[in-house]
């Protein structure tokens, strides 16, 4: 195990067991271990052309085909995945922390040992869930790719946890590198222009020539065969997830605020997270303002900077290795 210093890691578990409120902000980092890669950095396939690219209601507007193609092969590689050792790690910790939940006049995240602990994900594969986290302080801050919702404005129809693929046969995937390494190359063949003038980050999308194609193009599925909604059976489906300019579901942000203002936060762990994504990260700063300590799991930390700032531990390596050790 890598860590800063052995020091260090018996410091933060002795901490850790004193702690009475605990949250835990995971990121990409925790399912690399599972096969899924990172949003970020230098990771295969996403390297030139951003899959946050296909992150904004722009683009599902734009191209509806394309980005149902994308989440489509997205929730393939979540189901194909398996949960590692970092996410039952937390799952543990989730039950072991808050084992009274089916209790009467227990709130919510109180427990017979009086600690509590939720976890805040920005993932979206579910492999938190998968891991049998307790569901009640699993909180998806950018939604799941097996939850989906109608894109009608009147429509408001939501559905949890579909795990089955193809959703529509028209979704149906041969092969999983191919699929991303079509899209990826649709993508590079655009142009995105960003109105900047105007203020309203309208993206447009400029078709490049398409000759000399040395991959099977991305398959142009037509707006009926897309998975349409059950409810109003006229608009389309789309992946509950929260995009880029779009707010977070205000119900678990309701939940993580609560629990930050009526709890004095001792610790927060940030895994897996390159922090670049708001509000997210806001979490930290605000744990930091109440005094509470933070520990950092992920495979690129700058340690100095960390112990400067003295707010807590840095944990340099994969997550699932070092979270089993850290919160045995
Ligand atoms: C390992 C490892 C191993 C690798 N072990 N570690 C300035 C201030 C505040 C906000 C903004 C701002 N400018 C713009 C904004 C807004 C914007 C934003 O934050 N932009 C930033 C990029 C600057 N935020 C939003 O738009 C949010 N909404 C919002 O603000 O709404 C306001 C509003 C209110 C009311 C009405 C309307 C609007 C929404 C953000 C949603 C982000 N969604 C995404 C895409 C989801 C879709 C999808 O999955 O396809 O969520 S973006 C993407 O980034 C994804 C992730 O959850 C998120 C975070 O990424 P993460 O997890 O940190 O991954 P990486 O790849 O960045 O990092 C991986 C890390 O793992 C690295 O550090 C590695 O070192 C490490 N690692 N292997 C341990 N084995």
């Amino acid at each position: 195990i890598q860590v800063n210093s052995v020091t260090s890691l018996r410091e933060f578990q002795q901490y850790l067991v004193q702690c009475n409120n605990i949250i835990a902000l995971c990121g990409a980092g925790l399912s690399v271990a599972s096969g899924i890669p990172t949003f970020r950095g230098s990771n295969g396939l996403w390297k030139e052309y951003s899959q946050i690219d296909l992150a904004t209601p722009e683009a599902f507007q734009s191209d509806p085909s394309l980005v149902w193609q994308f989440y489509s092969a997205r929730r393939y590689q979540a189901l194909n995945a398996k949960p590692n050792k970092g996410h039952f790690s937390l799952a543990e910790l989730s039950q072991r922390l808050n084992n009274n939940h089916n209790k009467k006049n227990i709130n919510l995240y109180d427990n017979l040992y009086n600690k509590k602990f939720i976890t805040l994900t920005q993932n979206v594969d579910a492999l938190s869930l998968r891991a049998n986290h307790d569901p009640n302080t699993l909180l998806q801050l950018h939604g799941s790719l097996f939850d989906l919702k109608c894109t009608g404005f009147l429509c408001n129809y939501h559905e949890e946890n579909r795990f089955t693929h193809p959703l529509v046969p028209a979704l149906e995937l041969s092969n999983l590198d191919k699929a991303f390494h079509s899209i990826n190359e649709k993508l590079k063949k655009r142009k995105i222009v960003s109105d900047s003038q105007n203020n309203n980050n309208d993206i447009e999308f400029e078709e490049v020539d398409d000759q000399n194609v040395q991959y099977d193009p991305v398959k142009d599925i037509k707006i009926e065969d897309l998975p349409h909604c059950p409810k109003c059976k006229k608009n389309l489906l789309r992946p509950s997830i929260v995009w880029f300019g779009e707010s977070l579901p205000l119900n678990v942000i309701d939940k993580a605020d609560n629990f930050i203002e009526e709890n004095k936060i001792d610790l927060i762990l940030v895994i897996g997270t390159s922090g670049t994504v708001w509000p997210a990260m806001g979490y930290v700063e605000r744990v930091i303002r109440q005094g509470g300590k933070v520990a950092i799991f992920n495979t690129e930390i700058d340690l100095e900077e960390l112990k400067k700032d003295g707010v807590g531990w840095g944990f340099k390596g994969d997550c699932e290795k070092l979270l089993p050790k850290a919160l045995e």
